[in-house]
Protein backbone atom coordinates (compact mmCIF):
# COMPACT_ATOMS: atom_id res chain seq x y z
CA UNK A 1 0.00 0.00 0.00
CA UNK A 2 1.02 3.15 -0.70
CA UNK A 3 -1.20 5.54 1.10
CA UNK A 4 -4.51 5.74 2.39
CA UNK A 5 -6.93 5.98 0.69
CA UNK A 6 -8.62 9.48 2.24
CA UNK A 7 -8.11 12.43 0.45
CA UNK A 8 -6.79 15.01 3.18
CA UNK A 9 -9.36 17.73 2.24
CA UNK A 10 -11.91 15.31 3.64
CA UNK A 11 -11.83 17.21 7.06
CA UNK A 12 -12.99 14.76 9.42
CA UNK A 13 -11.48 11.19 9.10
CA UNK A 14 -13.81 8.88 9.21
CA UNK A 15 -13.02 5.05 9.23
CA UNK A 16 -14.30 4.26 5.68
CA UNK A 17 -17.20 1.59 6.02
CA UNK A 18 -15.81 -2.23 4.98
CA UNK A 19 -17.15 -3.50 2.59
CA UNK A 20 -18.42 -6.82 2.75
CA UNK A 21 -15.22 -8.65 3.29
CA UNK A 22 -16.68 -11.96 4.21
CA UNK A 23 -17.81 -12.93 0.72
CA UNK A 24 -15.29 -14.55 -1.40
CA UNK A 25 -15.86 -13.66 -5.34
CA UNK A 26 -14.49 -15.18 -8.38
CA UNK A 27 -12.13 -12.41 -10.14
CA UNK A 28 -13.42 -13.14 -13.87
CA UNK A 29 -11.16 -10.05 -15.17
CA UNK A 30 -7.68 -10.10 -14.19
CA UNK A 31 -6.82 -7.37 -16.57
CA UNK A 32 -8.54 -4.91 -14.61
CA UNK A 33 -7.84 -3.65 -10.42
CA UNK A 34 -10.28 -0.78 -9.34
CA UNK A 35 -9.43 2.08 -7.24
CA UNK A 36 -12.64 3.97 -6.32
CA UNK A 37 -11.60 7.53 -4.52
CA UNK A 38 -13.65 7.64 -1.09
CA UNK A 39 -13.51 11.72 -1.82
CA UNK A 40 -17.37 12.87 -2.91
CA UNK A 41 -17.72 9.47 -3.11
CA UNK A 42 -18.06 9.25 0.47
CA UNK A 43 -17.25 5.55 2.44
CA UNK A 44 -20.89 3.95 2.59
CA UNK A 45 -21.31 4.43 -1.57
CA UNK A 46 -17.80 3.18 -2.18
CA UNK A 47 -18.18 0.30 0.11
CA UNK A 48 -21.39 -0.30 -2.16
CA UNK A 49 -20.12 0.17 -5.07
CA UNK A 50 -17.29 -2.10 -4.41
CA UNK A 51 -19.39 -5.12 -2.91
CA UNK A 52 -21.33 -4.61 -6.59
CA UNK A 53 -18.65 -4.99 -8.50
CA UNK A 54 -16.73 -7.24 -6.86
CA UNK A 55 -20.17 -9.37 -7.22
CA UNK A 56 -19.65 -8.61 -10.95
CA UNK A 57 -15.97 -10.14 -11.39
CA UNK A 58 -13.55 -7.26 -10.57
CA UNK A 59 -10.85 -7.02 -8.50
CA UNK A 60 -11.70 -3.90 -6.31
CA UNK A 61 -8.36 -2.99 -4.15
CA UNK A 62 -9.37 -0.99 -1.15
CA UNK A 63 -5.92 0.61 -0.94
CA UNK A 64 -4.16 2.64 -3.68
CA UNK A 65 -1.45 0.42 -4.59
CA UNK A 66 0.95 -0.10 -8.55
CA UNK A 67 -1.34 -2.65 -8.78
CA UNK A 68 -4.13 -0.68 -9.48
CA UNK A 69 -5.06 -0.01 -13.35
CA UNK A 70 -8.01 2.00 -12.88
CA UNK A 71 -8.96 5.13 -10.73
CA UNK A 72 -12.34 6.02 -10.24
CA UNK A 73 -13.80 9.00 -8.75
CA UNK A 74 -16.69 10.61 -8.63
CA UNK A 75 -17.21 14.70 -8.44
CA UNK A 76 -13.91 15.28 -7.27
CA UNK A 77 -12.49 18.29 -9.71
CA UNK A 78 -9.08 17.36 -11.87
CA UNK A 79 -7.07 19.62 -10.54
CA UNK A 80 -7.43 18.54 -7.05
CA UNK A 81 -7.46 14.76 -8.17
CA UNK A 82 -4.24 14.92 -9.97
CA UNK A 83 -2.21 16.76 -7.36
CA UNK A 84 -3.31 13.95 -5.50
CA UNK A 85 -2.36 11.11 -7.50
CA UNK A 86 1.08 12.77 -8.24
CA UNK A 87 1.72 12.78 -4.45
CA UNK A 88 0.58 9.49 -3.90
CA UNK A 89 4.21 8.14 -4.87
CA UNK A 90 2.90 5.68 -7.67
CA UNK A 91 4.98 3.87 -9.91
CA UNK A 92 3.92 4.65 -13.85
CA UNK A 93 1.12 6.95 -13.04
CA UNK A 94 0.58 7.45 -16.59
CA UNK A 95 -0.38 4.30 -17.42
CA UNK A 96 -3.30 4.09 -15.27
CA UNK A 97 -6.69 4.58 -16.14
CA UNK A 98 -7.78 7.94 -14.29
CA UNK A 99 -11.50 7.59 -15.04
CA UNK A 100 -15.17 9.45 -13.92
CA UNK A 101 -17.76 7.27 -12.75
CA UNK A 102 -19.66 6.84 -15.68
CA UNK A 103 -16.69 4.50 -16.90
CA UNK A 104 -17.70 2.35 -13.80
CA UNK A 105 -21.39 2.29 -13.95
CA UNK A 106 -21.54 1.57 -17.85
CA UNK A 107 -19.21 -1.41 -16.97
CA UNK A 108 -21.56 -2.30 -14.19
CA UNK A 109 -24.07 -2.44 -16.87
CA UNK A 110 -22.59 -4.44 -19.71
CA UNK A 111 -21.06 -6.66 -16.88
CA UNK A 112 -17.33 -6.36 -17.81
CA UNK A 113 -15.08 -3.60 -17.71
CA UNK A 114 -15.97 -1.54 -21.09
CA UNK A 115 -13.23 -0.09 -23.80
CA UNK A 116 -11.97 3.37 -21.94
CA UNK A 117 -13.58 6.31 -24.26
CA UNK A 118 -12.20 9.94 -24.02
CA UNK A 119 -15.64 10.74 -22.40
CA UNK A 120 -14.53 8.60 -19.38
CA UNK A 121 -11.13 9.98 -18.82
CA UNK A 122 -10.13 12.72 -15.87
CA UNK A 123 -8.18 14.43 -18.03
CA UNK A 124 -4.87 15.81 -16.39
CA UNK A 125 -4.72 19.34 -15.67
CA UNK A 126 -2.90 21.61 -18.27
CA UNK A 127 0.88 21.70 -18.27
CA UNK A 128 0.88 25.12 -16.88
CA UNK A 129 -0.38 23.55 -13.86
CA UNK A 130 1.34 20.81 -13.71
CA UNK A 131 4.73 22.20 -13.75
CA UNK A 132 3.72 24.94 -11.00
CA UNK A 133 4.44 23.58 -7.75
CA UNK A 134 2.27 21.96 -5.53
CA UNK A 135 1.73 24.26 -2.45
CA UNK A 136 -0.86 22.16 -0.69
CA UNK A 137 0.56 18.70 -2.19
CA UNK A 138 -3.00 17.50 -1.73
CA UNK A 139 -0.61 14.17 -0.25
CA UNK A 140 -1.84 13.53 3.50
CA UNK A 141 0.10 16.66 5.92
CA UNK A 142 -0.02 15.47 9.42
CA UNK A 143 -0.91 18.12 12.10
CA UNK A 144 2.26 17.13 13.23
CA UNK A 145 5.69 19.10 12.54
CA UNK A 146 7.46 15.61 13.42
CA UNK A 147 5.55 13.66 10.61
CA UNK A 148 6.51 16.28 7.91
CA UNK A 149 9.44 17.37 6.34
CA UNK A 150 10.79 20.82 6.67
CA UNK A 151 14.14 21.72 4.88
CA UNK A 152 15.62 25.31 5.15
CA UNK A 153 13.92 26.17 1.87
CA UNK A 154 11.12 28.03 2.89
CA UNK A 155 8.58 28.96 -0.56
CA UNK A 156 6.03 30.73 1.93
CA UNK A 157 8.27 33.46 3.35
CA UNK A 158 5.88 36.51 2.55
CA UNK A 159 3.40 34.33 4.61
CA UNK A 160 5.38 32.89 7.24
CA UNK A 161 7.48 36.43 8.20
CA UNK A 162 3.69 38.26 8.47
CA UNK A 163 2.45 35.15 10.83
CA UNK A 164 5.54 35.66 13.03
CA UNK A 165 4.89 39.04 13.72
CA UNK A 166 1.56 37.89 14.88
CA UNK A 167 3.19 34.98 16.97
CA UNK A 168 5.40 37.74 19.18
CA UNK A 169 2.30 40.07 19.22
CA UNK A 170 0.33 37.05 20.89
CA UNK A 171 3.47 36.16 23.28
CA UNK A 172 3.91 40.01 24.13
CA UNK A 173 -0.30 39.46 25.03
CA UNK A 174 0.16 36.27 26.85
CA UNK A 175 -2.41 34.77 24.29
CA UNK A 176 -1.29 31.63 24.53
CA UNK A 177 -4.22 30.30 22.05
CA UNK A 178 -3.47 32.67 19.19
CA UNK A 179 0.56 32.28 19.84
CA UNK A 180 -0.33 28.73 18.76
CA UNK A 181 -1.98 28.59 16.15
CA UNK A 182 0.05 30.85 14.02
CA UNK A 183 2.83 28.74 14.94
CA UNK A 184 0.88 26.02 13.68
CA UNK A 185 -0.05 27.16 10.71
CA UNK A 186 3.51 29.13 9.94
CA UNK A 187 5.10 25.48 10.35
CA UNK A 188 2.79 23.86 8.03
CA UNK A 189 2.97 26.57 5.42
CA UNK A 190 6.92 26.34 5.86
CA UNK A 191 6.71 22.29 4.84
CA UNK A 192 4.66 23.37 1.66
CA UNK A 193 7.26 22.06 -1.65
CA UNK A 194 5.51 25.69 -3.30
CA UNK A 195 4.77 29.30 -2.75
CA UNK A 196 0.68 29.36 -2.21
CA UNK A 197 -0.78 31.21 -4.46
CA UNK A 198 -4.54 31.46 -3.96
CA UNK A 199 -6.44 30.28 -0.75
CA UNK A 200 -7.87 27.07 -2.88
CA UNK A 201 -4.05 25.78 -2.30
CA UNK A 202 -4.76 26.05 1.01
CA UNK A 203 -7.73 23.10 0.83
CA UNK A 204 -6.92 19.92 2.94
CA UNK A 205 -3.93 21.06 4.70
CA UNK A 206 -4.26 21.04 8.68
CA UNK A 207 -3.64 24.29 10.90
CA UNK A 208 -4.57 26.67 8.79
CA UNK A 209 -7.68 28.75 10.46
CA UNK A 210 -9.87 31.04 9.65
CA UNK A 211 -8.12 33.64 11.11
CA UNK A 212 -5.07 32.68 9.77
CA UNK A 213 -6.81 32.27 5.82
CA UNK A 214 -7.84 36.11 6.35
CA UNK A 215 -4.15 37.32 6.89
CA UNK A 216 -3.09 35.03 3.76
CA UNK A 217 -6.05 36.24 1.85
CA UNK A 218 -5.01 39.86 2.63
CA UNK A 219 -1.05 39.04 2.18
CA UNK A 220 -2.58 37.47 -1.74
CA UNK A 221 -4.77 40.61 -2.45
CA UNK A 222 -2.09 43.41 -1.42
CA UNK A 223 1.37 41.82 -1.03
CA UNK A 224 0.74 42.95 2.68
CA UNK A 225 -1.46 42.09 5.96
CA UNK A 226 -2.91 45.28 7.21
CA UNK A 227 -3.18 43.51 10.47
CA UNK A 228 0.44 43.00 10.41
CA UNK A 229 1.73 46.67 9.27
CA UNK A 230 -0.71 47.96 12.50
CA UNK A 231 1.18 45.32 14.83
CA UNK A 232 4.55 46.55 13.18
CA UNK A 233 3.61 50.26 14.19
CA UNK A 234 1.90 49.55 17.86
CA UNK A 235 4.48 51.28 19.93
CA UNK A 236 3.61 48.92 22.47
CA UNK A 237 4.65 45.84 19.92
CA UNK A 238 8.13 48.30 18.67
CA UNK A 239 8.78 48.90 22.55
CA UNK A 240 9.35 45.11 23.76
CA UNK A 241 10.50 43.68 20.54
CA UNK A 242 13.04 46.43 20.83
CA UNK A 243 13.82 45.37 24.60
CA UNK A 244 13.85 41.58 24.11
CA UNK A 245 16.33 41.71 21.39
CA UNK A 246 18.76 42.60 24.24
CA UNK A 247 20.47 38.94 25.08
CA UNK A 248 18.90 38.47 28.88
CA UNK A 249 15.98 40.55 28.58
CA UNK A 250 12.76 38.40 28.64
CA UNK A 251 9.19 39.89 27.88
CA UNK A 252 7.92 40.39 31.65
CA UNK A 253 11.88 43.00 31.81
CA UNK A 254 10.50 44.08 28.80
CA UNK A 255 6.63 45.05 29.64
CA UNK A 256 7.95 46.61 33.13
CA UNK A 257 10.20 49.11 31.31
CA UNK A 258 7.38 50.20 28.99
CA UNK A 259 5.54 50.46 32.09
CA UNK A 260 7.81 52.47 33.02
CA UNK A 261 7.59 54.78 30.20
CA UNK A 262 10.63 53.98 28.44
CA UNK A 263 10.54 53.34 24.55
CA UNK A 264 14.50 53.68 23.86
CA UNK A 265 17.72 52.31 25.27
CA UNK A 266 18.63 55.82 26.41
CA UNK A 267 15.41 55.95 28.13
CA UNK A 268 16.35 52.38 30.24
CA UNK A 269 20.00 53.40 30.14
CA UNK A 270 18.45 56.80 31.42
CA UNK A 271 16.67 55.34 34.62
CA UNK A 272 18.84 54.97 37.90
CA UNK A 273 15.92 52.52 39.57
CA UNK A 274 16.61 50.09 36.75
CA UNK A 275 19.05 47.76 37.97
CA UNK A 276 20.67 45.79 35.30
CA UNK A 277 21.91 41.84 36.15
CA UNK A 278 25.00 40.58 34.51
CA UNK A 279 23.31 38.94 31.58
CA UNK A 280 21.52 42.11 30.57
CA UNK A 281 24.85 44.54 30.99
CA UNK A 282 26.66 41.65 28.91
CA UNK A 283 23.75 42.16 26.35
CA UNK A 284 23.91 45.60 26.11
CA UNK A 285 27.50 45.85 25.76
CA UNK A 286 27.86 42.99 22.89
CA UNK A 287 24.44 44.13 21.49
CA UNK A 288 25.25 44.98 17.95
CA UNK A 289 27.60 41.85 17.32
CA UNK A 290 24.68 39.54 19.22
CA UNK A 291 22.01 40.96 17.08
CA UNK A 292 24.15 40.50 13.76
CA UNK A 293 24.26 36.57 14.85
CA UNK A 294 26.22 34.25 13.51
CA UNK A 295 27.36 32.60 10.10
CA UNK A 296 28.14 29.17 9.40
CA UNK A 297 31.90 29.62 8.56
CA UNK A 298 31.41 30.98 12.38
CA UNK A 299 29.85 28.43 13.86
CA UNK A 300 32.15 26.13 12.28
CA UNK A 301 35.27 28.07 13.39
CA UNK A 302 33.44 27.95 17.18
CA UNK A 303 33.21 24.54 16.55
CA UNK A 304 37.10 24.31 16.32
CA UNK A 305 37.29 26.12 19.11
CA UNK A 306 35.25 24.16 21.63
CA UNK A 307 36.04 21.10 20.34
CA UNK A 308 40.18 21.83 20.79
CA UNK A 309 39.49 22.92 24.13
CA UNK A 310 37.40 20.02 25.56
CA UNK A 311 39.78 17.44 23.93
CA UNK A 312 42.49 19.21 25.66
CA UNK A 313 40.82 18.12 28.64
CA UNK A 314 39.33 14.84 27.90
CA UNK A 315 41.02 13.59 24.27
CA UNK A 316 37.91 11.32 23.58
CA UNK A 317 35.21 13.74 25.01
CA UNK A 318 32.17 13.79 21.88
CA UNK A 319 31.50 17.67 20.72
CA UNK A 320 28.25 17.48 18.55
CA UNK A 321 27.11 21.06 16.93
CA UNK A 322 23.26 21.08 17.55
CA UNK A 323 20.41 23.78 17.33
CA UNK A 324 19.66 25.70 13.80
CA UNK A 325 23.26 24.72 12.60
CA UNK A 326 22.84 21.22 12.87
CA UNK A 327 19.32 21.75 10.73
CA UNK A 328 21.27 23.12 8.32
CA UNK A 329 20.85 26.67 8.66
CA UNK A 330 22.94 29.36 7.36
CA UNK A 331 22.62 31.99 10.27
CA UNK A 332 21.65 31.47 14.03
CA UNK A 333 21.36 33.64 16.67
CA UNK A 334 23.73 31.51 18.13
CA UNK A 335 25.59 28.25 18.05
CA UNK A 336 24.79 25.33 20.45
CA UNK A 337 26.99 22.17 21.39
CA UNK A 338 26.01 19.18 23.25
CA UNK A 339 29.41 18.20 25.26
CA UNK A 340 29.59 14.12 26.72
CA UNK A 341 32.24 11.96 27.53
CA UNK A 342 31.96 7.82 26.62
CA UNK A 343 32.85 6.78 30.23
CA UNK A 344 29.88 7.98 32.12
CA UNK A 345 30.85 10.51 34.82
CA UNK A 346 33.70 12.16 33.12
CA UNK A 347 31.22 14.87 31.85
CA UNK A 348 31.25 16.02 35.67
CA UNK A 349 32.86 19.04 36.04
CA UNK A 350 34.24 19.16 32.62
CA UNK A 351 32.34 22.34 31.22
CA UNK A 352 34.20 24.26 34.30
CA UNK A 353 37.45 23.45 32.72
CA UNK A 354 36.31 24.29 29.69
CA UNK A 355 35.34 27.67 30.91
CA UNK A 356 38.26 28.57 32.59
CA UNK A 357 40.02 27.87 29.78
CA UNK A 358 38.25 29.62 27.24
CA UNK A 359 39.26 32.55 30.17
CA UNK A 360 42.51 31.50 29.67
CA UNK A 361 43.00 32.25 25.60
CA UNK A 362 41.29 35.65 26.66
CA UNK A 363 37.87 34.84 24.83
CA UNK A 364 35.47 34.91 27.74
CA UNK A 365 33.60 37.64 27.64
CA UNK A 366 30.78 36.46 29.66
CA UNK A 367 29.60 33.03 31.10
CA UNK A 368 26.32 31.84 32.99
CA UNK A 369 26.79 28.63 34.42
CA UNK A 370 24.05 26.54 35.26
CA UNK A 371 24.65 23.38 37.57
CA UNK A 372 23.00 20.10 37.02
CA UNK A 373 19.76 19.76 38.83
CA UNK A 374 19.28 16.31 36.36
CA UNK A 375 17.89 13.84 38.75
CA UNK A 376 15.88 10.26 37.38
CA UNK A 377 13.65 10.33 39.92
CA UNK A 378 11.73 13.46 38.72
CA UNK A 379 11.54 12.49 34.98
CA UNK A 380 9.69 12.66 32.81
CA UNK A 381 8.46 16.48 33.29
CA UNK A 382 5.47 17.12 32.00
CA UNK A 383 6.03 20.62 31.35
CA UNK A 384 6.88 20.88 27.77
CA UNK A 385 8.68 24.30 27.06
CA UNK A 386 10.61 23.46 30.50
CA UNK A 387 14.40 23.90 30.39
CA UNK A 388 16.17 20.53 30.90
CA UNK A 389 17.87 19.74 33.35
CA UNK A 390 21.49 19.26 32.05
CA UNK A 391 24.19 21.55 33.62
CA UNK A 392 24.92 24.29 31.07
CA UNK A 393 26.44 27.39 30.30
CA UNK A 394 25.45 30.49 28.35
CA UNK A 395 28.74 32.37 26.62
CA UNK A 396 29.42 35.32 24.80
CA UNK A 397 33.06 34.77 23.39
CA UNK A 398 35.29 36.65 21.46
CA UNK A 399 35.60 35.15 17.94
CA UNK A 400 39.06 36.14 16.63
CA UNK A 401 39.44 37.55 12.93
CA UNK A 402 41.73 35.20 10.98
CA UNK A 403 39.45 32.20 12.61
CA UNK A 404 37.36 32.41 10.43
CA UNK A 405 36.74 31.31 6.61
CA UNK A 406 35.75 34.60 4.36
CA UNK A 407 34.82 36.56 7.80
CA UNK A 408 32.80 39.30 5.69
CA UNK A 409 31.04 40.28 9.14
CA UNK A 410 34.43 41.10 10.52
CA UNK A 411 34.68 44.15 7.91
CA UNK A 412 33.12 46.39 10.01
CA UNK A 413 34.45 50.02 9.73
CA UNK A 414 36.28 49.52 13.35
CA UNK A 415 38.34 46.83 11.97
CA UNK A 416 38.21 45.25 14.82
CA UNK A 417 40.36 41.94 15.72
CA UNK A 418 37.11 40.21 17.09
CA UNK A 419 33.30 40.11 17.31
CA UNK A 420 31.26 38.86 20.03
CA UNK A 421 29.17 35.49 19.24
CA UNK A 422 26.59 33.60 21.34
CA UNK A 423 27.51 30.41 22.37
CA UNK A 424 25.63 27.73 24.60
CA UNK A 425 27.00 24.09 25.66
CA UNK A 426 25.37 21.37 27.32
CA UNK A 427 26.47 18.80 28.94
CA UNK A 428 24.30 15.93 29.75
CA UNK A 429 25.60 12.47 30.97
CA UNK A 430 26.24 9.84 27.78
CA UNK A 431 23.27 7.75 28.53
CA UNK A 432 21.13 10.65 27.95
CA UNK A 433 22.59 11.71 24.51
CA UNK A 434 20.26 10.97 22.15
CA UNK A 435 17.52 12.52 24.06
CA UNK A 436 19.37 15.76 24.51
CA UNK A 437 20.64 15.80 20.62
CA UNK A 438 17.55 15.23 19.53
CA UNK A 439 15.91 18.04 21.83
CA UNK A 440 18.56 20.34 21.32
CA UNK A 441 18.70 20.37 17.18
CA UNK A 442 15.09 22.02 17.53
CA UNK A 443 13.53 23.57 15.78
CA UNK A 444 11.19 24.62 18.77
CA UNK A 445 7.76 23.86 16.87
CA UNK A 446 9.59 19.74 15.52
CA UNK A 447 10.12 19.48 19.27
CA UNK A 448 7.23 20.75 20.67
CA UNK A 449 4.43 18.49 18.26
CA UNK A 450 6.87 15.45 18.62
CA UNK A 451 6.10 16.16 22.59
CA UNK A 452 2.77 16.37 21.17
CA UNK A 453 2.36 13.46 19.27
CA UNK A 454 4.23 11.36 22.04
CA UNK A 455 2.11 12.00 24.30
CA UNK A 456 -1.58 12.63 22.30
CA UNK A 457 -0.76 9.55 19.59
CA UNK A 458 1.51 7.41 21.84
CA UNK A 459 0.67 7.79 25.60
CA UNK A 460 4.27 8.34 26.18
CA UNK A 461 5.98 11.31 27.50
CA UNK A 462 9.03 12.84 25.98
CA UNK A 463 11.33 15.74 26.69
CA UNK A 464 15.25 16.03 26.70
CA UNK A 465 16.15 13.49 29.03
CA UNK A 466 13.94 10.41 28.44
CA UNK A 467 11.14 8.62 26.54
CA UNK A 468 8.30 7.02 29.08
CA UNK A 469 5.60 4.98 28.06
CA UNK A 470 2.65 5.52 30.07
CA UNK A 471 0.86 2.45 29.15
CA UNK A 472 3.68 0.10 30.05
CA UNK A 473 5.00 2.37 32.94
CA UNK A 474 8.15 1.92 31.73
CA UNK A 475 11.05 4.15 30.46
CA UNK A 476 12.37 3.54 26.83
CA UNK A 477 15.72 3.60 26.06
CA UNK A 478 17.61 4.68 23.00
CA UNK A 479 21.47 5.37 22.33
CA UNK A 480 20.07 7.14 19.26
CA UNK A 481 18.27 9.58 17.53
CA UNK A 482 16.61 6.78 15.00
CA UNK A 483 15.55 4.70 18.07
CA UNK A 484 14.01 7.53 19.43
CA UNK A 485 11.72 7.84 16.45
CA UNK A 486 11.62 3.96 16.08
CA UNK A 487 10.16 3.86 19.71
CA UNK A 488 7.45 6.12 18.87
CA UNK A 489 6.85 4.94 15.78
CA UNK A 490 7.69 7.35 13.75
CA UNK A 491 9.84 7.82 10.45
CA UNK A 492 12.94 9.20 11.10
CA UNK A 493 13.26 12.95 10.27
CA UNK A 494 16.97 13.85 9.94
CA UNK A 495 17.76 17.31 11.08
CA UNK A 496 17.99 19.18 7.80
CA UNK A 497 14.43 18.51 7.57
CA UNK A 498 13.46 19.69 10.87
CA UNK A 499 13.16 22.87 10.39
CA UNK A 500 9.64 23.39 11.12
N1 LIG B 1 15.83 24.26 23.33
C1 LIG B 1 15.37 23.53 24.40
N2 LIG B 1 15.13 24.13 25.56
C2 LIG B 1 15.37 25.45 25.69
C3 LIG B 1 15.87 26.20 24.63
C4 LIG B 1 16.10 25.57 23.46
O1 LIG B 1 15.13 22.34 24.27
N3 LIG B 1 15.11 26.02 26.83
C5 LIG B 1 16.04 23.59 22.09
C6 LIG B 1 15.06 23.96 21.02
C7 LIG B 1 15.86 24.51 19.90
C8 LIG B 1 17.29 24.27 20.28
O2 LIG B 1 17.30 23.94 21.64
C9 LIG B 1 18.20 25.43 20.02
O3 LIG B 1 17.63 26.62 20.54
P1 LIG B 1 17.95 28.01 19.86
O4 LIG B 1 19.40 28.22 19.75
O5 LIG B 1 17.16 29.03 20.58
O6 LIG B 1 17.27 27.83 18.46
P2 LIG B 1 17.89 27.53 17.05
O7 LIG B 1 16.94 26.63 16.40
O8 LIG B 1 19.30 27.09 17.18
O9 LIG B 1 17.80 28.91 16.34
P3 LIG B 1 18.90 30.06 16.22
O10 LIG B 1 19.45 29.88 14.87
O11 LIG B 1 18.14 31.31 16.36
O12 LIG B 1 19.91 29.85 17.28
MG1 LIG C 1 20.79 28.14 18.22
Amino acid sequence: MLRSPVLPLLKKRRRPQEPNLHVQHEVKFREVTVYLVERKMGSSRRAFLTNLARAKGFRVQQDLSNEITHVVAEHNPAQELWAWLRGCGLRDLHTKQILNITWFTESMGAGRPVAVETRHRIQECSQEKEERPEPSSPRRVSQYACQRRTTITNHNKIFTDAFEVLVEQAEFNENEGRCLAFMRATSVLKSLSGAVRCLGDLEGLPCLGDQTKAVMEDILECGKSSKVQEILSDEKYRALKLFTSVFGVGRKTAEKWYRKGHRTFDEVHADDTIGLNRMQKAGFLYYSDILKGLSRAEADALGRIVENTVRKIVPDAIVALTGGFRRGKECGHDVDFIITTPALGEHEGLLGRVVNKFQYQGILLYHEHQESTFDLTKLPSRRFEAMDHYEKCFLVLKLKRGLVEMDSQMDDAAQRQWRAVRVDLVVPPITHFAFALLGWTGSRQFERDLRRFAQHERKMLLDNHALYDKTKKVFLSAKTEEEIFAQLGLEYIPPWERNA
